[in-house]
Formats: structure tokens, sequence, C-alpha cells
């Protein structure tokens, strides 16, 4: 049915090589989207909003609507002027079917607007198409809708009209091919997060996500008139931030467009998320360099000028005026180049100057227009400078300290015999009751325990050199071994798995939280590289004639019931604490290697400004991982004010 639009379409040797390529996407799908896991699932997506959120930034498109459907297909909408439905003179077929046939085709046809190219994903429609198991697209244009389907990248009719419209706009409906992802379905979150980043990142535009898989279906609408203004204010809102503007600088140089949004808070972290084309750039790059700069000058400048720095005073240095940092810094250019082994990191050298100059001029003037904020700034900054030399001497003790007497092992812990960290754990077990019973149920070849005594400091809430002088955190330090910050030597690392022990209660998950916090900012790597783990100890015995079960969940609790009969034989004990295990329970439920259950700790790496931490259960065929825990501490960054 319908009306041929380019009837007498001849198949020849450009149609040959255009399945050549988008045969190469489905031998190697990993090449064009990094991953066949969930992550490279998303990344379809995400493929497809891009050139919706280009014609949004081209000024032609103010809405896309995101829908997950029952089947997991996925329609992306929206109301531009439509993929160009007439003949591509190069290729001799229409515009449209280039775009989802022939690899490494943008959806640049002259117009203008930035086309998102480089880096890893910025691979286009094709790449999704060729690993999808079908693809629709319609078009709606000037009173008719356009529409061509292809299975696996092939094209199964030429385009046709299919019938009429008053709307204008693109329509993209596709199922991922199931025979190339580990993973077909959609994560309502994952999408949630992105999409509101990208909603945030390009002020106006509205963007809405539904998941039709519910039985009611659930929507979101993300909408920022303030882009990234709202941003950084979403980012402070639980924070405290220090004064209420939020200050905004926007303007192009040559060809590159700046936008900068920031604002501090009470904290002593720097959170600056940086973006090209709408794409995070976690390793930063140039126009984060250029950021730095201008900050660190302006400042600087402003206090000498302002005699809130006297002459014999130090200049103050850009982590001095960073702290407690919120800020977006957003660019876009043409040609990006990206740099890093993760191709990450933001090379144009026009992109440092344009930064620069634009938050140079803009800042310096919002100062001097707004002396009270920039006086608030200057005296956190100053307070930051004299901690930072605090702790530097504290930090130059400790090591010559360990430099003279080689390690001086905290005396609290009770190391295992075997060198080899590979072979080596260590417990950090809260309390030292519970310290105890670990003593004496480890094996002490292999396992180390430090128990640590009460409350753990909060990292989030103090300065550099009250946390340098914390016995529980200087005890941890030394026994890892690797450093700290820019310090941080992984070789040195003397166990190759960190477990927190804690209870299995409220206050149990707050000092693993804690605990986690300390290690993510000190020792991000730690995490990211998989060596930190949370052990579960469980939360019910059962007893029935001289037998013994152990339960990690209520879930669990009942299928062991259901199992050996509900009677009035059973004798149910609900664990409150790791205290009420004798050496010999905690070993058997929480320590063996060979039956405990362990959760790996991540950070999730595709959560940029939302720092989650995700969990994977080793052992999972024994049992689901506590899901109180897990929602306790799924959100960890964004609410690191705990
Ligand atoms: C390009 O310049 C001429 C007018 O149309 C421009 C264009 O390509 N617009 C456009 C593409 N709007 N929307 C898209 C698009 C939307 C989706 C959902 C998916 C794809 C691949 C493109």
């Amino acid at each position: 049915m319908g009306t041929n639009v380019n009837e007498g379409q001849e198949y020849g040797a450009d149609q040959i090589q255009i399945l050549e390529g988008l045969e190469a996407v489905r031998k190697r799908p990993g090449m064009y989207i990094g991953s066949t896991s969930a992550r490279g699932l998303h990344h379809l997506v995400y493929e497809i909003v891009d050139n919706a959120v280009d014609e949004a930034l081209a000024g032609y498109c103010d809405t896309i609507t995101v829908t997950i459907n029952k089947d997991n297909s996925i329609t992306v909408k929206d109301n531009g002027r439509g993929i160009p439905v007439g003949i591509n003179h190069k290729k001799g077929i229409p515009a449209v079917e280039v775009v989802f046939t022939i690899l490494h085709a943008g959806g640049k046809f002259g117009g203008g607007g930035y086309k998102v190219s480089g880096g890893l994903h910025g691979v286009g429609a094709s790449v999704v198409n060729a690993l999808s198991t079908w693809l629709e697209v319609e078009i709606h244009h000037e009173g008719k809708i356009y529409k061509q389907r292809y299975e696996r990248g092939k094209v199964m009719y030429p385009l046709k009209i299919v019938g009429d419209t008053t709307h204008r706009g693109t329509v993209v409906h596709f199922l991922p091919d199931p025979t190339i992802f580990e993973e077909t379905v959609f994560d309502f979150d994952v999408l949630k997060q992105r999409l509101r980043e990208m909603a945030f990142l390009t002020k106006n535009l509205k963007i809405v996500l539904r998941d039709k898989r519910p039985e009611e279906m659930v929507a979101r609408t993300f909408h920022y008139e303030g882009g990234i203004k709202e941003y950084v204010e979403y980012l402070n809102k639980h924070k405290d931030p220090l004064y209420s503007d939020i200050i905004y600088a926007e303007g192009q140089k040559g060809d590159v467009y700046v936008e900068v949004a920031l604002q501090h808070n009470a904290s002593y972290n720097e959170g600056i998320y940086s973006f090209v084309n709408n794409i995070t750039t976690p390793e930063g790059g140039t126009h984060l360099a250029g950021f730095r700069n201008a900050l660190t000058k302006t400042f600087n400048d402003y206090a000498r000028k302002n005699k809130i720095l006297k002459d014999n005073e130090a200049n103050l240095s850009g982590e001095d005026i960073r702290e407690g940092l919120v800020a977006i810094v957003s660019v876009k250019l043409p040609e990006p180049q990206f740099e890093g082994q993760t191709k990450q990191k933001l090379g144009n050298s026009e992109a440092r100057g344009a930064v620069d100059s634009v938050v140079s001029e803009q800042l310096t003037y919002y100062l001097e227009q707004n002396p009270a904020v920039a006086k608030i700034i200057c005296d956190k900054a100053i307070l930051a400078q004299r901690a930072r030399d605090a702790a530097r001497k504290a930090r130059d003790l400790t090591r010559r300290k360990t430099a003279l007497d080689g390690m001086s092992l905290p005396g609290k812990l009770a190391d295992c015999s075997d060198k080899n960290p590979e072979n080596c754990e260590i417990y950090i077990v809260e309390g030292d009751s519970a310290g105890g019973s670990a003593k004496t149920a480890r094996s002490r070849a292999t396992q180390a325990i430090l128990p640590l005594r009460g409350k753990i400091l909060n990292v989030e809430k103090s300065r550099l050199d009250k946390i340098l002088v914390n016995n529980e955190i200087k005890a941890m330090i030394t026994a890892f071994g690797t450093g700290i910050h820019e310090d941080f030597d992984i070789s040195k690392l003397r166990y190759h798995k960190i477990i927190i022990m804690t209870d299995a209660d409220v206050d149990g998950a707050h000092i693993a939280t804690l605990l986690l916090t300390f290690l993510y900012r000190f020792m991000p790597k730690l995490i990211e590289d998989g060596y930190v783990y949370l052990a579960q100890p469980p939360l019910y015995k059962v007893e029935k004639n001289k037998k013994i079960w152990y339960a990690y969940s209520d879930a669990e609790l009942n299928s062991i019931l259901t199992e050996i009969g509900r009677d009035g034989n059973n004798k149910i004990q609900r664990y409150k604490g790791l205290g009420e295990m004798d050496p010999e329970q905690l070993w058997e439920t929480t320590m063996d290697p060979e039956r405990r259950i362990l959760l790996r700790v991540n950070i999730d790496q595709d959560a940029t400004s939302e720092l989650d931490l995700t969990f994977n259960t080793l052992m999972g065929d024994k049992v689901e991982p506590r899901r109180e825990f897990i929602e306790a501490n799924a959100k960890f960054v964004q609410n690191l004010d705990i």
C-alpha cells in the first residue's frame, strides 16, 4: 500500500556497499556502541534522541517524546522539520534512507545547528538500525506521512506515502535485536537520568519519557526554562547553598558556544560537570581547563583589588576557590576532538580560550555588581586555604613517619599472615565486640580484621585537616597501604578484597555508607576497580529438630518455612546485630569464602552528576541481595549529605 516516492529506484553498487557497512556493525557491535550489555542497549535510545535534540538545538523542535512500549521496543518522536525525504543526489536514494542505511551519515544536511560527532557513541541512526530486529521511520512533512521499514538494517520497501497529516516531525520506532544484545529490557531509571540531563542541557526543550509496560502507563516530563542554571539548582537542592544566585555566563567565541552556571554550597567538595555538544566529558579537557583558569584568575584579581587578600598574602589556589563549588560547563562546537583512553576528554584548543574569555569577562562583571556574594566566596576560599596548609603539614608528617618507620600498621589491626595481596582480604568491622568475634572466627592466613569504634567520621562534613587526624581514618589508610588522593598508588594495596561488615539494620547501613563515602572521596579507584565489598550477614536463623537454616531476606525466610513446614517446632531468631552471633556462626554465615555472600560495590559509569552505587551479588544464585540496603544506598553520592 502507499505511493512509492522514488519509482524505479535501482539497487546498484552503492546499495551493496551499504549492506556490507551495516553487516560490519552487526559483526562487531562493540566497536560502534561500546558494548552489547545493558549499557549498549540504552545507547541505542540516546543515538536516536541525539538526532532529535540536534533539531531542537537548530531551533525547529521543542518537544521530544520517548516511549518504552510493552514489547520493549522504543518510539522516539519529535516535532521538528522531519528528516528530509527528497532524493539525495550523491546516493540516488531519499535522504532518510541514507540516514538509516549508510554508516556515519549524520543528520546534517546543510542546516544550522551542531551535529554531534566524534566520541565513541556519536555514531548515528544507521548503527541503531543495523542492531534492531526491525526499525520503522515515519516522517510527517507538508501534509503527508512518509514511511519506511528496515529489518536488521535491510530496506523492506522504498520510502512510501502512507497517509495525510496536519503535524510535522519524525517518529522512529525500533526493537533491539535480541541476538545481538545480552540484555533487551530497558531500565526506566537509566533512561530517565540521561533524558533529564539532556533536558537540562538544552533549555526550553521538553522531553517526555513514557513507560507503557506497567498496567498503568508511567510518564515523566523534563522541561527546564533555565537550562543549566536549573541543573545547578537541582544539584544543590539537597546541599546548603552559600548564596541564592546561580552565577551564569554565556557567549560565543568564533565557532565555540559557551554556557556556564555555578553556585557554591557549604560542603568541601567540588562537583564540576563538563559537556561537549551535550555529551558528558568525565575526564574534562580544554573547556574545563579554560573554566578553571578563568575562575582562579578572576577571584584572585577581585580579592587583590578589593583588599580581601593583602599584598603579602599568597594567592588563592584553584582548589581553594572550588571548595563547595557546583558547576556545569557546557560548550558546543562543530568538530569536537575527543582524546584519552576512553575518548572522554575534549582536545580542541579553541575551547580553552573561548571558555576562559567568556567566564573571565562575565564573572568579573558579576563580582563587581554583587560584592556580597563575592565576599562570601572569597571568605570560604581563604578558610579552605588555611585548612589546606594545616592538612599539608599533617600529611607531610605522616609521610615522613611512614618513610622512617617503614609501615607502622595500626594497633587494632589483626593482620593476616599471607603477604600476597591477591590472596588477602580485610574486614572492616563495626564495633569492638563484633571485631572480637571476627578475629576469633577468621581464617588467619588470608583474612585481616580491622575493628572500628562507634561513629565513623562523615568526610563530607569535615575539612581535610580534621579528617587526616581522625584515628579510624588513619587506621584504614595505613592498613590499605595505598595512600590517598594524588598519592594513591594501587600497586601498594595490601588486600585485594576490602570487605565492609556492619549490622544488618539501618545503623549498619548508615555506617557502611559513611565508609563508602570515605573510600569514594579518598580512594575512588578502589571502588572503580572492584576491590570493595559489602558482607551480607543473615537476617534470620531457623532451627528445627537440631537442624539450622539461615535466611538473608524475608523472601528467603518464607521459602525455608514453606519447605520445612510451618509448625510449632520452628525456632526463628531475628539477628539484630553481628554481636548476637557467636564466632562460629559468624564464620559460617558471613565470612567463610565457600558459603558467604558478598556484594561488590561499583560506581555507575553513566551516571555523571548523580553518582549511583550499584551492587553485584557474588554467589548470586544463593539469595537475592538485601533490598532495603541497596535502596538506602543506591542514591549514594547525590545525597552525599548523609
Ligand atoms: C535536517 O535539515 C533539514 C530539515 O530537517 C533536518 C533534520 O534532519 N531534522 C530532523 C531529524 N528532525 N528530527 C530528526 C530525527 C529524529 C529522530 C527521532 C531520529 C532521527 C534519526 C532524526
